[in-house]
């Protein structure tokens, strides 16, 4: 990949004034100690340790162990100089199988964080859940029923209680398309079920559990900013063929429309309801009065932004090989008949994923287009490479510069089109664990050695930090 950038050559690209700047972590791909101060067992813990799920069996047992170095990564973060810090509470370590009163020393833990941020001058964004639904509730349906919405609204009252007026920013899910769909459609994410019903039941009820939280922050903590962060993206036709657009809008009314839609204008997609309908339980779990609680009123949007998507109808893969339209990488739900095409000659991570930072403005100006005007963080956007520790000491991330300074810079463009974007948080702070990938996908601007836990910043934590400082992207050297 090159680290050249369409702005290398121009002046300095300055941000508004106050634009916040951030990075972001959350709790199972970071914290380690999972039986430490009466925590309970996730759906993570059971899904990594059940062997095949991940890769090379790795677990979140010990991670980055910043449960234990706190003190160190919050250094880390005054040094990188951020306005604000995203972390997601751990629901095991509150309520340790998923109902009745706080476990103390668990709200301990968070409550330590926020007053490290403090008194740091780093503000708290916290996440509610980003995935780590206590064990307890999946044995009893997990997602797919409706009481574990209510089990969620319980559990946010208890941190709003206990963190209140600290925390500058409230997320209540991170993702739900993934603990959804990756957790109940594909199975390549905890609980690790395969049944698009049951993923379409689980849409809905984290929907409502996000719902349900909000009116429960707004009176535990009357000044609260409250919102909600999406995995958005875009979807792009491979060819003008009609079932090649129908594919992208498919493929779009899965992972954008069917949250964006009732949680901005209390409706699902008629199309998609319509998709969805032969397959149960699916969106007949919808309760009257349902979209009214989804679709209260926001205070911000927050937008996690990787990479975008070139798609073709899947019954065309084979001539899609032989155009040569592109590599097909893929078919996640059969039922949607959407296949992902990877573009010859395009630079991708090391997750696959094609880098192509106009995505990111063509998505944020759609979101201002269509969906809201609300105040727009994009609270992870960040991208895996093979990194090494040279022969000097030394992580000479390149390639990570050069794809944070292409979408920073992309976040600029959108800002220039009158989106009223107003923070940006960097996936992520430290390596961690990626999920089924295990610890073979490096995405932080620290290095972790996880043998030790020893912790080094690389060339991108550097350039991240100087970017914080000057509040404008400089050119990058070629
Ligand atoms: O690591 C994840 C994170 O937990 C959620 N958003 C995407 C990241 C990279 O895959």
């Amino acid at each position: 990949m090159s680290t050249t950038h369409p702005h290398n050559d121009g002046p300095p690209r300055t941000f508004p004034h106050g634009f916040l700047w951030g990075t972001a972590t959350a709790s199972y791909q970071i914290e380690g100690a999972v039986h430490s101060e009466g925590r309970g067992p996730s759906i993570w813990d059971t899904y990594s340790h059940a062997p095949g799920n991940v890769w090379n069996g790795d677990t979140g047992d010990i991670a980055c162990d910043h449960f234990h170095r706190i003190d160190e990564d919050l250094d880390l973060m005054k040094k990188l100089g951020v306005g604000s810090y995203r972390f997601s509470v751990a629901w095991p370590r509150i309520q340790p199988d998923g109902k009745g009163p706080a476990n103390q020393p668990g709200l301990d833990f968070y409550r330590r964080l926020v007053d490290g941020l403090r008194s740091r001058d780093i503000e708290p964004t916290l996440t509610l859940y980003h995935w780590d639904l206590p064990q307890a509730l999946e044995d009893n349906g997990g997602w797919t029923v409706r009481e574990t919405a209510e089990r969620f609204a319980e559990y946010v009252d208890l941190v709003a209680r206990a963190l209140g007026n600290d925390v500058e920013r409230w997320i209540t899910l991170n993702e739900p398309w993934c603990s959804a769909w990756l957790g109940y459609g594909s199975g390549r994410h905890a609980p690790g079920v395969q049944d698009i019903g049951k993923a379409a039941a689980a849409n809905h009820h984290l929907l409502l559990a996000h719902g349900m939280a909000v009116p429960i922050l707004r009176s535990a903590i009357p000044d609260a900013k409250v919102g909600i962060t999406l995995n958005l993206g875009v979807h792009r036709p491979g060819t003008d063929h009609v079932d090649d657009i129908a594919a992208a809008h498919r493929a779009d009314g899965n992972l954008n429309r069917l949250f964006l839609d009732p949680v901005f204008h209390g409706s699902y997609p008629e199309d998609m309801l319509t998709h969805y309908e032969a397959n149960l339980p699916g969106f007949s779990v919808i309760e009257e009065g349902d979209l009214e609680i989804i679709s209260q009123p926001l205070d911000f949007l927050g937008v996690n932004y990787y990479f975008p998507d070139t798609i073709m109808d899947a019954k065309r893969a084979p001539e899609a090989r032989v155009a040569g339209y592109g590599v097909p990488i893929g078919e996640q739900f059969p039922d949607l008949r959407v296949l992902s095409l990877e573009t010859p000659g395009t630079d991708t991570t090391s997750m696959g994923w094609e880098v192509d930072a106009s995505g990111l403005t063509e998505l944020l100006v759609r979101i201002k287009g269509e969906y809201t005007d609300l105040p727009i963080y994009i609270t992870e956007n960040g991208a895996a490479f093979d990194d090494y520790v040279d022969p000097n000491g030394h992580v000479l991330d390149n390639d990570r510069i050069s794809y944070l300074c292409e979408h920073v810079s992309a976040v600029h463009d959108a800002i220039d089109a009158d989106v009223n974007v107003q923070g940006y948080f960097v996936w992520s702070l430290l390596d961690n664990f990626e999920w089924s990938f295990g610890y073979s996908r490096r995405f932080g601007i620290v290095w972790v050695d996880f043998p030790t836990g020893t912790r080094l910043p690389k060339a991108s934590f550097n350039w991240y930090a100087k970017l914080v400082r000057m509040n404008a992207i400089e050119p990058v050297a070629t």
